[in-house]
């Protein structure tokens, strides 16, 4: 697929994804979920040499402002929820991603952007970010997973308050919130993720699959979380890069894990 609404660039083993519609204030259209979902499902699995992705938007004003209002003219109950089923597919993708997937909030962060942020695995917020669920005011939910994952992250009192004010939440209340991980300066957001990303590609690509997988089984209500965890400790100790991390440990030297 040629992506036109998606700009890659590559950082040692990081691939940048900058949602590139600057004059939209980078507005998901369905373009742009379409290449998200190729990019997820079908090159980034098999493009191994990526250990990590960052997403953010292009421009100084915006990560993402939403969902493409210009488009919602021609949906009706049908079409929405079809729209919604597969933006949250989109979205769930990234969430399952085996390997660390990190926000750099740039800037507005509404509707569709707050989602895309929150699917995300972490997210750093630069000092003028906004975050908020806006579409009480067209009269509408948020549909691709704002109103769960909203209450993962900040409870459900809070939650309730921004999905029904349709209020924004400055960088310093999404911080002490729980939203985001960390602030930057403006401008900054990609190097701090990146910074937490070289930091977790020392640690063995095995067992961060893992903690993604059991982080989001704690949500997933038909899965047993701790026994999942169960199962993935059995699985993280017969790999060699257990054996690796627990030698390197005993004679003193950083460890050098294979991801086997
Ligand atoms: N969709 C389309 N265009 C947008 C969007 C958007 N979400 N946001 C901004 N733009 C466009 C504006 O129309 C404008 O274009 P133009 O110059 O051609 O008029 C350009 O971007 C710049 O925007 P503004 O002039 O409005 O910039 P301001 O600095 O004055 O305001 C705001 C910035 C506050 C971010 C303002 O643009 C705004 O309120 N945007 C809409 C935010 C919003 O409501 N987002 C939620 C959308 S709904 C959603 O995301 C639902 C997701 C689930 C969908 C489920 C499937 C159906």
């Amino acid at each position: 697929m040629t992506y036109r609404n998606l700009e890659l660039t590559s950082k040692e083993k990081i691939l940048i994804v900058t949602l590139a519609r600057p004059e939209a204030l980078n507005a998901l259209n369905m373009r742009t979920m379409e290449e998200l979902h190729h990019l997820f499902s079908e090159d980034l699995p098999q493009q191994k040499g990526y250990a990590g992705v960052i997403l953010t938007g292009k421009g100084e004003k915006a990560f993402v402002a939403g969902a493409d209002i210009k488009e919602f003219l021609k949906l009706d109950a049908e079409s929405g929820f079809r729209m919604s089923q597969q933006g949250q597919e989109v979205f769930s993708l990234i969430e399952r991603f085996p390997r660390p997937v990190i926000a750099a909030v740039n800037g507005f962060a509404l509707g569709g952007g707050c989602e895309l942020a929150m699917a995300c695995h972490m997210r750093i917020a630069e000092e003028h970010a906004l975050f908020g669920q806006p579409e009480v005011n067209l009269g509408i939910i948020p549909g691709y997973g704002g109103t769960q994952r909203l209450i993962q992250y900040i409870g459900k009192g809070k939650a309730t308050e921004l999905l029904m004010t349709g209020d924004m939440l400055n960088a310093e209340d999404a911080l002490r919130l729980g939203l985001v991980n960390h602030i930057t300066p403006k401008g900054k957001s990609v190097d701090r993720a990146e910074e937490l990303l070289m930091k977790i590609f020392a640690k063995g690509p095995l067992a961060i699959s893992k903690i993604i997988s059991c982080v989001n089984a704690y949500f997933d209500y038909g899965t047993d979380g701790f026994l999942k965890e169960v199962q993935d400790f059995g699985a993280t100790t017969g790999t060699s890069d257990f054996q690796e991390g627990a030698h390197a440990f005993i004679e003193k030297r950083k460890p050098v894990f294979t991801g086997q």
